[in-house]
């Protein structure tokens, strides 16, 4: 098996902390004309902030995280799937977006297919005439949520793996996901790549998988550790690194499959010289394993955990993939659903209100890549977060920032950052505030004006 993944994945957590110094010198002035800008597809995409990730499949019965690709398909048994349920979690959590494995290593596919009788047909569900994608594109759509779909390109019980005809196998399997289900808002293309039943590896051909796509449905943006419209954030713990550009260099991140050299870096961070759009997705599962495991039902994390994760994604940059794995039932568990609901509850109320909603951000450049943004809150008052946000259709400018507080003119530091992009969020610790100030102290192209909001930030 390649490990190559595993092991970056279990020493991502020190990469974080150890990230190169936000505060590196400024690049050299780019032209503000050739910056890359993130399509309509990338643009939608990150505006949605927060998406919903569902494991499901044969795991769920064989109690396991990897199938080994011989499972029976008459495990897959639930008794009371209700996708509804599982979109309506969503959506009422803030989900815009919902991302299903309708294919995991395992290679058990919850869709009928022409491809392999390893499938929801061979199952005892539904008499066999099931089809767990249609229930989930339908339910996402009642609940008005994107579909997104994973599909795993290892596979572990595919005989032709490891040969020549994998990639017609596997282009046929996603012909049938990407035609019969309606629009599909994001293809997942899963990183972890090791032996099929032969003992072979594959060589994947990404130019053919990612014209078809391109091809079936032209407005879906396609994840991988290496995009090509999507990153990897390096890590599965929901956690983006900062600075986090959401440019890359192509060069410097290896497509699936592909021996990688350490990519931690170009992931966590992405590039400021990057020449592609390619913003950075944060995935986490609510409880330790992506499946369901009964053993993990009193695992599933805190809100205060759901909170820094937040922090951590959407608030450097990124946008949030977050698991929740339905049961052998087919249901989301009751626990993952109130944590879900007290979730929101607490993010409602740390966003409740823009302090800074109607009032005027006064915006100054002060040289060729500075610029200061002052915002006068009308009185005195608590703040707990501040955010602030780039014009990303202009692409991602600011390299570093630095944000002031002021009741009258005694101006306060209350934090230091590195870049801002589609969002940077910073909790700050001050009394009373009535001024706001960010000055931009270095950019890679002209700083364009910021948005700027500031909440009490009190959860409840
Ligand atoms: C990993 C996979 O190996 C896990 O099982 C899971 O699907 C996760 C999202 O990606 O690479």
């Amino acid at each position: 098996m390649n490990v190559s993944r595993r092991n970056f994945l279990a020493s991502a957590g020190a990469l974080i902390a150890t990230a190169a110094s936000p505060w590196s010198c400024a690049r050299a002035m780019a032209d503000a004309t050739a910056l890359p800008r993130p399509t309509s597809s990338q643009l939608l995409w990150q505006r949605d902030e927060l998406a919903m990730f569902v494991h499901f499949g044969v795991n769920t019965y064989a109690d396991r995280e990897w199938g080994l690709g011989n499972e029976d398909p008459t495990i897959f048994n639930p008794t009371a799937l209700d996708a509804r349920q599982w979109a309506r979690s969503a959506r009422e959590a803030g989900a815009r977006a919902m991302i299903l494995t309708a294919k995991h290593h395992d290679g058990f596919c919850l869709f009928p297919t022409k491809t392999t009788k390893h499938s929801v047909e061979s199952s005892p569900w539904r008499g066999g005439k099931g089809d767990v994608v249609r229930e989930f594109a339908d339910a996402c759509r009642a609940e008005n949520l994107r579909v997104g779909l994973y599909c795993s390109p290892w596979d572990r019980n595919s005989p032709v793996y490891g040969g020549d005809h994998y990639n017609d196998f596997y282009c046929e399997q996603l012909t049938e996901l990407l035609t019969r289900y309606g629009e599909i808002h994001e293809m997942w293309f899963d990183g972890a790549n090791g032996e099929g039943p032969s003992g072979k590896r594959q060589a994947y051909d990404w130019p053919r998988i990612h014209a078809l796509v391109r091809k079936l449905q032209p407005n879906a943006v396609m994840f991988s550790d290496a995009g090509p419209d999507v990153r990897w954030c390096g890590n599965e713990k929901g956690m983006a690194g900062y600075p986090n550009w959401a440019m890359v260099n192509p060069a410097r991140v290896p497509y699936p499959g592909a021996d990688s050299p350490d990519v931690s870096d170009a992931l966590l961070h992405g590039d400021s010289a990057g020449t592609i759009w390619r913003p950075a997705e944060a995935d986490v599962s609510i409880r330790p394993g992506w499946f369901h495991h009964a053993t993990e039902d009193d695992k599933v994390k805190s809100v205060e955990a759901l909170n820094e994760i937040w922090f951590n994604s959407v608030g450097h940059n990124s946008k949030l993939l977050l698991n929740v794995p339905p049961t052998r039932e087919g249901l989301f568990h009751e626990n993952d659903v109130a944590r879900l609901h007290e979730w929101r509850t607490s993010r409602d109320a740390l966003f409740a209100h823009d302090l800074a909603a109607d009032k005027k951000v006064v915006w100054k450049r002060t040289g060729e890549r500075s610029a200061v943004a002052e915002v006068d809150l009308g009185k005195a008052q608590p703040v707990g977060i501040v955010r602030l946000a780039e014009d990303i259709e202009q692409g991602q400018r600011v390299s570093r920032h630095v944000l002031h507080g002021a009741m009258g003119s005694d101006w306060k530091e209350l934090a230091q950052g590195s870049t801002i992009g589609a969002c940077k969020l910073d909790r700050i610790v001050s009394p009373q505030l009535r001024k706001l100030r960010v000055t931009v102290l270095d950019a890679i192209a002209p700083p364009l004006p910021l948005r700027v909001a500031a909440y009490t930030g009190s959860a409840v």
